[in-house]
Parts: structure tokens; sequence; C-alpha cells
């Protein structure tokens, strides 16, 4: 994998980071363009009170130079401006304080990584465990998304997302020139959904689970624009594209489905239904099709098609009803720990999906046309879209 990156960092804690190795050198790297993600990534009707103390900005220590990559790793930090409410609970020093002070969770949440992370770490404090489980893990891949977000804007690639659905609002399909209008879309839309409608259904949907004092799921859907036929490969399980967009979207926090264009669809339509018929455009001398329900990936390649990936969320396992379980310590039967949580960060989770679909596309990129400059890189895939003009 040419491109790869790791995070770091409690959702508590001081700060998170992230190191991200295999960029070309000489990108330009806007700082202006990771923060906006990342205050996208803030934003979007369901989110608690966390966010109303956060304002994620990134600090860039190590692999740009006047605004350029320089083909170094690149080393990103955003402060947690909640830890100075948290410095003696999660204090990266010190001997440990009491149990209220050290904030202890010992009655784990349905659904939540608190106990069997415990199981496996051995702890009888769960927050040992939901401070790197939670979420707030995913500025840190924003950031590292906007990235190859500035790579691949120079490789003539754009990526956005929209929301499909929350509860039982449901957006209708999109249509030609939709993604115009979610480029063109305001950062704080409520819901970042197209169809006026369906997103009151999902405001309401968010409002009456929030009264009922529970959580609800959706579903987002990342879209990317003028990726080359050919990048992935069906030669190999683990470097079929599919493979590794679906991957990404079940890595992100409570994503617990991942489809590439009609994907779940398909699994109750008979093929005639369902496949893309292919068609010839001899002006622009490349194959298209009129439909788009592969998703722009077939046998795990690219084919020259929009990108479409969706991520199911899981309704968020912090209830503030919260449900049955037991206490680590002594086993007796409690309610699970309530926390401050969001209803559903459903526009979040897209533009998490976004980052993802931007680090996977970029290392893909890299891996068909290479280049250590940004400058070779772009030789190298002109010379790929000319062979294609020229099959
Ligand atoms: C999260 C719980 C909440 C969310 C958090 C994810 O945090 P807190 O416990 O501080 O209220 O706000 O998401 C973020 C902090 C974020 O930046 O997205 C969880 O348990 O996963």
């Amino acid at each position: 994998m040419p491109l790869r990156f790791l995070t770091a960092g409690e959702s508590h804690g001081p700060a998170l980071t992230v190191i991200v190795e295999g960029l070309p050198a000489d990108i330009a790297i806007d700082r202006a363009v990771i923060d906006r993600d990342l205050r996208r990534r803030m934003g979007g009707h369901g989110r608690g009170g966390r966010m109303k103390i956060e304002n994620d900005r990134v600090e860039i220590l190590g692999g740009v130079r006047f605004g350029r990559s320089l083909g170094s790793p690149i080393s990103l930090l955003i402060r947690n401006l909640d830890f100075e409410n948290w410095a003696e609970a999660m204090s990266p020093e010190g001997e440990r304080p009491d149990d209220e002070q050290a904030r202890v969770v010992t009655r784990p949440r349905p659904g939540h990584a608190d106990l069997a992370g415990s199981l496996k770490y051995g702890t009888h404090d769960a927050r040992d465990i939901l401070e790197r489980a939670s979420a707030r893990e995913t500025a840190a891949r924003t950031a590292a998304g906007s990235l190859a977000r500035c790579f691949l804007t120079a490789a003539g690639i754009e990526v956005t997302s929209h929301t499909v659905s929350v509860g039982d609002g449901v957006a209708a399909s999109l249509s030609d020139g939709d993604f115009d209008r979610l480029l063109a879309m305001p950062d704080d839309a409520p819901m970042r959904c197209l169809d006026e409608s369906a997103t009151a259904a999902m405001i309401a949907a968010v409002e009456a689970a929030r009264n009922d004092k529970d959580s609800v799921g959706g579903v987002f859907e990342v879209l990317a624009r003028g990726v080359p036929p050919g990048l992935g490969s069906h030669a190999q399980w683990d470097r079929r594209l599919s493979a590794r967009l679906g991957g990404a979207m079940m890595s992100i926090q409570a994503v617990k489905a991942a489809s590439i264009g009609d994907g779940v669809e398909g699994g109750s339509r008979r093929g005639s239904l369902h496949h893309d018929p292919i068609l010839y455009d001899p002006d622009e001398r490349r194959f298209y099709r009129p439909t788009n329900r592969a998703g722009g990936i077939e046998g795990g390649i690219t084919n020259g098609e929009m990108i479409r990936v969706r991520g199911f969320l899981k309704p968020l396992s912090t209830l503030p009803r919260p449900l049955p379980s037991v206490d680590l310590i002594d086993k007796q039967a409690f309610d699970a720990v309530q926390e401050r949580t969001d209803t559903i960060p459903i526009v979040a989770a897209g533009v998490v999906g976004e980052a993802m679909v931007c680090l996977v596309l970029a290392d893909a990129l890299l891996e068909k046309v290479g280049g250590d400059s940004l400058t070779e890189t772009l030789r190298n895939l002109n010379a790929y879209r000319d062979a294609l003009s020229s099959y």
C-alpha cells in the first residue's frame, strides 16, 4: 500500500494526532481545506453537547513546507478543548486518582466496545477502552482524508457525500447534476440531503428519538467523480477496490454495513434489471453506462463511472434511557452507564466516509500510476489517460 496512516489519541485526552505517509511531494496543502472538513464533521442535526465545546482546527507539525508537501510523513494534531474538563481523569502522567476523579466506568453499554474491550485488555475501568473506541478519533481521520483530498483534487477527482436516510426519512434517488448541487450545498445544512421533504422527515426522526431518550440509525452515501477506470484489481481479494472501500466504510465507528452502488438492492433483483449496459462514445473515445447500479466498480476495478459507496450507521449505543447491563466489578445487574451523546451524527459520518474514500482512492491511484512528486504522478496519470483514449 503506497499510502498509509495511523491515528492516536483518546476522546477526552489532550489531543488527536495522525501521521500520513506516502503522499507525493509538491501537493498544495491548504490548512483551510483541512479545517473546513473538520468543521463540516462537527455539524449536522442530531449532534450532542460535545460539539458546543470543541472547535476542531489542525496544527501541521511535519511534512509540509511553505504550503507544499515534502514527500515525507505528514504529522497533524487536533487539540481536544474538552481536555481541560478532563485533565485529572485523562492525565497521561502521575498517580491514578480515586475512582470518582478518574471517572471510572464499570457498567458497560450494550453495543459499545466497553465490555468486549475490558475483557480483552483485562481492565475493570471501561474508560480505558471507550476513550479510544469513541468516534472522536474520526476527527484525525478527517484531517488525514483532507490531505488525500488535496492530492485527488490535483488529479481531477472530487469527493462528496449526502444523507440517504435517518429512521424512516428516506431521500429520493439522486439524478444528473446532483453531484454539483451537493458540492454547492452549504456546509451547515442540517441533514446534507437534497430532498427537502425527506430532510424534514429525518429531522423529525431525530427529534422523536431524542424525546424518547433514544438513538436512531441512518445511511450515508459517498460519491467520487473523475476517477479513471483501472484502479484496484480483480486479481487478489485484498486488491479489490470494492473490498478496500467496504473495509474502509466498516472501519468507521458505528458503521455496521457497507454497500457499493445498488449492492443491497441487487440482492433481490434479476440480473437483466441490475447490470449497467455498456455503450461507447466515439467523440469522447470512451466507454460509458446509461445507469450506474454497479457504483463505478466491476470486478474490484473502477470502470470510469462515478463511485457510489454507502455506510449504514447503527443507532448509537450510548442511550439516555440505558439498557440493562452488569457491573464489571460486583457482577450485579444495573442499567448501563449514561454518558453525554449524539442522537445520530449522520452528517459527520458522511464527512468521515468522504475522508476514508479519499484515502482509499489516493492509495489506489498511487498504486496504479506511482510518482514521488505531484508532477511525476500527473505525468503518469495523463499518459495512462491518453492510452485509454487510444484503446
Ligand atoms: C462519542 C461520544 C460523544 C460524541 C463523540 C463520540 O462524546 P462525549 O462523550 O465527549 O460527549 O460527541 O464524538 C466526538 C467527540 C466527535 O468529535 O465526533 C462516543 O462515545 O463515541
